[in-house]
């Protein structure tokens, strides 16, 4: 007998012996960016996750930076079943998710860790039409955004005509501040940057480490504005499908996985900061007292612009801030 028939032969008793178990359930899990950002970490964390507490029934086959599907696509690729599980961030997708936008106000928070726990609690007490063609699995968001740029900005002044990458809410925001807002997602924006079609970007630090903007952004100016949220969810047909001891071990790992994200972000912020500071020499500035609560009068509209919004959808839209607000002080409390 051949080495190769052996082998065959010893396969096929353990499979008839029952020691070498089939995968049962097989997920696809689609995300919009490259694999080393912060969606994608705890992507990988949450497939660890759960192929170990289902002891090895469920695999997750994952597809970082656009391989399965694009930023833009990512909701409704899930929803149709071009993907099992998909990694979406809402500001991508302006006007489709009313209520939990509200996260995404500038209401000053300052950590992912909070924020992320504040999201999802004011989805799973809504639990909003927005998200009822998916299963959501998680959320939480990204760090506050602060200014990285190809040029110094120390001043709120200083922003008159700068083109500025940013999405969503955060688009509005610039355009407030005087700047001139380009909306793309983040996986198209190192082209941007390096064409120097924008001269820097909003967003969480982070990403001076993980895309290296460090290298194109010498400056950042720190500002605590939004946070960017995000959701990851699952066909509808996919997790009907699902037995409920699997589908319990998702549900139990939504809220924990929320938190373990916003934690993560917050320290690799950190990191990133310090790398940019070795590596690259960046410079960090803050603005000025005076233009810092200018800043906040200057962005306040976009909170009341987004009441009108909610309400035009039907949404109490004053008991959602207000809610939210009051998550945002219990959780920020808890923190200290
Ligand atoms: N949606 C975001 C937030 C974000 C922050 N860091 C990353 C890294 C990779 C993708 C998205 C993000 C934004 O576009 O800025």
């Amino acid at each position: 007998m051949n080495r190769l028939t052996a082998l065959g032969g010893f396969i096929l008793l353990a499979v008839l012996s029952g020691t070498v178990e089939a995968k049962e359930i097989v997920l696809n899990y689609a995300n919009f960016p490259p694999a080393q950002t912060f969606p994608c970490v705890q992507m990988e964390r949450w497939k660890a996750e759960v192929e170990e507490r289902t002891n090895g029934k469920v695999q997750i086959n994952t597809f970082p930076g656009g391989t399965l599907l694009g930023a833009k696509a990512m909701f409704r690729g899930v929803a149709q079943g071009q993907a099992d599980i998909g990694c979406s961030s809402m500001a991508y997708l302006p006007g489709v998710f009313p209520l939990t936008s509200a996260v995404g106000l500038p209401v000053g928070f300052t950590s992912a860790e909070t924020a992320s726990l504040v999201l999802w609690d004011v989805y799973t007490k809504y639990a909003p039409e927005e998200f009822s063609e998916v299963k959501v699995l998680t959320m939480f968001t990204s760090a506050p955004s602060n200014l990285m740029s190809k040029k110094r900005v120390a001043a709120l002044e200083d922003f008159q005509g700068l083109e500025i990458r940013a999405s969503g809410s955060l688009s509005r925001s610039l355009e407030l501040l005087g700047a001139t807002p380009v909306s793309m997602p983040m996986s198209e924006t190192p082209e941007a940057l390096q064409k120097g079609v924008v001269q820097g970007l909003l967003s969480s630090l982070e990403v001076l480490k993980d895309f290296n903007y460090a290298a194109y952004c010498p400056y950042q100016t720190i500002l605590n504005l939004q946070v960017y949220p995000f959701a990851v969810v699952m066909n509808k047909d996919v997790w009907n499908s699902l037995p409920a001891d699997v589908q319990e071990v998702m549900n139990d790992l939504g809220p924990e996985q929320a938190e373990w994200t916003g934690e993560y972000m917050d320290r690799h912020v950190q990191e990133a900061l310090a790398y940019a500071q070795q590596e690259h020499s960046t410079q960090v500035d803050r603005l000025p007292d005076t233009d810092m609560r200018e800043m906040q009068a200057k962005v306040a509209p976009i909170i009341e612009e987004w009441k009108q919004e909610a309400a035009d959808a039907g949404l109490p839209a004053e008991e959602i801030y207000q809610d939210m607000l009051a998550l945002k002080e219990r959780y920020a409390q808890d923190e200290q």
